[in-house]
């Protein structure tokens, strides 16, 4: 029997307007609704960023605090926060949301160009992150955008510098970060044991092939629209739990039932 299929949901993510996106969530009783779909449809991890009041990607901690409270009351999952935040976004501010402990962030593993800007990851930021989460008894999931960051995160774990347990995300198709190709997910693969739990995030046009091929490889995926908000070339998808559905079909047709919350924290290793 192979292993339930744990989906997560980056509902909103903080590059997109809705400009760019008409249906892009980013109100806390948008991003609450898009959750509960996102999980009514499979998903049992929400990878949670804000909007403030002007739809500005935030990461307030008073804004976490109510759209936490209103997803969790409209329906069970596990809270993972960003600590990415938006390109730029200082240290302090990235840690913020910690305070209030959800049982998952988000942990990059290195800078690289995002699009025409950098996302920064020094050392020092890394570990200002790793020692919150620490503090705040927050599980890591180790966000990975290129090959090298691999040799980051064993020197990090072997200098004690970042937890010893934690989840992966292999996001390849960021420009400026490792391609979506189905190749570059198996070189990474070659870099973790077989009992690393993981998952892989195609970005754009990568989703579809990156998450199918995971399903078959006993990974698991996240589908959402900070990644991708086209369903096929051409055609938006209108909610972040249309993205889902389609896996979840595609999942079952190869015999990987989706993770329910009990199982996905016994995967993870969640208290
Ligand atoms: N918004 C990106 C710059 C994360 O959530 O931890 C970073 C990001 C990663 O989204
Ligand atoms: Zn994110």
């Amino acid at each position: 029997m192979s292993k339930p299929l744990i989906i997560s949901c980056p509902i909103v993510g903080a590059e997109l307007t809705k400009e760019d996106y008409p249906y892009l969530p980013t109100t806390p009783d948008e991003l609450c609704k898009a959750a509960v779909e996102a999980v009514n449809q499979g998903a049992s991890i929400i990878h949670l960023h804000v909007r403030d009041e002007n739809g500005k990607p935030s990461q307030r901690v008073d804004i976490f605090e109510e759209v936490s409270k209103k997803i969790k009351d409209n329906c069970e999952c596990i809270l993972q926060y960003s600590t990415g935040g938006a390109v730029g976004t200082p240290l302090q501010e990235r840690v913020a949301p910690l305070s209030l402990k959800p049982e998952m962030a988000t942990l990059s593993m290195g800078s690289l160009n995002f699009g025409n800007e950098i996302f920064e990851n020094t050392q020092d930021i890394i570990v200002g992150i790793a020692k919150s989460m620490v503090e705040n008894s927050v599980m890591p999931e180790l966000e990975i955008f290129d090959y090298g960051m691999m040799d980051t995160v064993d020197r990090f774990v072997k200098k004690g510098l970042i937890p010893n347990h934690y989840h992966i995300d292999f996001v390849l198709g960021v420009p400026g970060g490792m391609n979506g190709e189905v190749k570059s997910l198996v070189m990474l693969l070659d870099r973790i044991s077989n009992d690393q739990t993981w998952t892989v995030a195609g970005v754009g046009r990568y989703q579809l092939p990156l998450a199918v091929h995971a399903i078959m490889m006993g990974g698991n995926i996240r589908i959402g629209v900070e990644d991708n908000i086209f369903f096929r070339k051409g055609e938006m998808a209108h909610s972040n739990a249309q993205l889902i559905e389609r896996f979840v079909h595609i999942a079952k047709l190869a015999d990987r039932e989706i993770a329910t919350l009990e199982q996905t924290r016994n995967i993870l290793g969640l208290a």
